[in-house]
């Protein structure tokens, strides 16, 4: 028997909401086999100064080619890529190897602060990282940080946001609006038509991940051979179960929980 293969290409988040983490772990829900290719370790904590830790351009290569020799992939993500070197590196891998069904999340900030992209990163992962990916997920922040919109605060902004990025070269765009609509409005844009994908609102602070899981079960749902538009729906339903059902440790920010659309579907 086989599964479809996804693999994330990503920063570990040591507690595990986010990251490979996440990844790893929609990709078993979603049913498919999640591999992974560490690029830096986020391990933020009170008792030592250092919270991340990055991994050296040769391992983080090797793990990419351990997982296309070894198993193949039908899709694969990007999350935290961090520095340059690591933009142009794993960019290269991905012509390389001709990775399909790339999905780009353009992870700049986590949610406790930390900063996952470096300032001076930002324009090659803008030239190197958008023109492979069949879909970029950004945030409304990262959606502004990436185009001339300055603050994206409506639908309409969304849009004109999209249509700037997919002029970078990605072939779909999802502008994820958050909380800001009353259906949690996300935009799909191919370049020629938008999509409005909806779910319910949830009032929670417990979101840490939210975007790690919902690109992951969007490389989930390609590899299986599902249109861009069919995967983030499906997408948009997971992560959607996965904040109603968030978890809380009651220590601040919780974590999306990965397994609740299996848990609660009815
Ligand atoms: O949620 C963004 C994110 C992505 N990747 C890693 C992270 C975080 C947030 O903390 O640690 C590795």
């Amino acid at each position: 028997m086989t599964l479809p293969r996804v693999l994330t290409i990503a920063g570990s988040a040591a507690q595990g909401s986010a990251g490979i983490q996440a990844d790893l772990k929609t990709f078993q829900e979603r049913d498919v086999y999640g591999m992974s290719a560490i690029t830096a370790m986020v391990a933020n904590n009170a008792k030592t100064e250092q919270g991340i830790f990055t991994n050296p351009i040769d391992a983080i290569e090797a793990q990419v080619y351990a997982a296309h020799e070894h198993v193949g992939l039908d899709s694969a993500k990007t999350g935290m890529l961090f520095t340059e070197d690591i933009i142009v590196r794993v960019s290269e891998l991905i012509r390389e190897l001709s990775i399909p069904n790339l999905v780009v999340d353009p992870v700049m900030i986590g949610k406790m602060g930390s900063q996952l992209l470096k300032d001076e990163a930002i324009e090659s992962f803008k030239e190197l990282m958008l023109p492979l990916a069949n879909v970029i997920t950004p945030n409304r922040m990262e959606a502004a940080r990436l185009t001339s919109v300055e603050s994206i605060d409506s639908v309409q902004d969304m849009k004109e946001a999209a249509i700037q990025i997919k002029d970078m070269g990605p072939a779909y765009v999802l502008v994820k609006g958050g909380p800001l609509t009353e259906n949690a409005t996300d935009i799909l844009y191919d370049g020629e038509q938008f999509f409005e994908i909806e779910s319910d609102k949830i009032e929670t602070i417990h979101t840490s991940g939210a975007g790690c899981t919902y690109s992951a079960a969007i490389a989930a749902e390609l590899a299986k051979g599902k249109t861009v538009e069919e995967a983030v729906q499906i997408a948009k339903q997971f992560i959607t179960y996965a904040i109603q059902h968030s978890l809380s440790f009651n220590r601040g920010i919780g974590s999306t929980h990965h397994g609740a659309m299996r848990k609660y579907k009815k």
